[in-house]
């Protein structure tokens, strides 16, 4: 049985990446490609209970240490309960973000260094990485306009933090937009501001080579 493929989302608060990996995953599955769909902080039991501890209470809960380190615990659990099976039985695995969301928000943002990151992520989660990650782009304030709309005044932890992380969170992309330039096999940047089929068109253009 032949291995599935890994592919992650990433990009800022409101590009879309939850709203594309859900589409994405239809259009494969119409092409016969079995999908599974997961998130991140979350995707498996044991990483959903991590994910409200990280996501619920004060926005200083947690050090950018302790907080680095749940998102690695979080990832273990879901590589070994969920993404790794997954890709085992020959299915796609589609992750609305990964470890590249902790290197832009811990690690850039919350100044984690990326070596940092990366050791933790090799412990934990034998530092599997997607095959392909689309880089979901729109302007900040685009992003942020949805996302309010989206959750009506409702916020978590990382909404709820205040101008100056979200500086640090765009700069954070700005960083990996050229990392991205770096390791174009792997980084598809996708222009995000697109209406929502056009941006899984092009995602779609972006999978051609592994496509029946
Ligand atoms: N975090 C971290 O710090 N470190 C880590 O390692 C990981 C995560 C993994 C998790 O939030 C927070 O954890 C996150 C980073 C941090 N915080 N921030 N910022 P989450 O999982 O609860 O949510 P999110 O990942 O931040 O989601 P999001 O960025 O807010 O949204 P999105 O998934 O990119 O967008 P969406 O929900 O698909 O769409 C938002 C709205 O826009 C929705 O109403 C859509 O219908 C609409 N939409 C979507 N696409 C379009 C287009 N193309 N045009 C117009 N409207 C659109």
């Amino acid at each position: 049985m032949p291995r599935g493929r890994f592919l992650s989302l990433e990009g800022g608060e409101g590009a879309g990446k939850s709203t594309q990996a859900r589409a994405l995953a239809a259009a494969l599955r119409e092409r016969g490609v079995e999908t599974v769909v997961t998130r991140e902080p979350g995707g498996s039991a044991g990483a959903e209970a991590i994910r409200a501890l990280l996501l619920e209470g004060e926005a200083g809960r947690w050090s950018a240490r302790a907080e680095t380190l749940l998102f690695a615990a979080a990832r273990a659990d879901h590589v070994e309960k969920v993404i790794g099976p997954a890709l085992d039985a020959g299915r796609w695995v589609i992750c609305d973000r990964y470890v590249d969301s902790t290197r832009a928000y811990q690690g850039v943002a919350g100044g984690i260094a990326d070596a940092d990151v990366l050791a933790l992520h090799a412990f934990g989660s034998k530092g599997l990485f997607p095959e392909r990650t689309f880089l979901l782009t729109v302007a900040p304030d685009i992003g942020a306009a949805r996302a309010a709309e989206r959750d009506r005044g409702a916020t978590d932890r990382f909404a709820s933090r205040d101008d100056a992380f979200h500086v640090a969170v765009a700069a954070a992309f700005a960083t990996f937009d050229r990392l991205a330039e770096g390791e174009p096999e792997r980084f598809r940047r996708i222009d995000a501001a697109q209406a929502p089929e056009a941006v899984t068109a092009a995602m779609l253009a972006e999978l051609a080579d592994w496509l029946p």
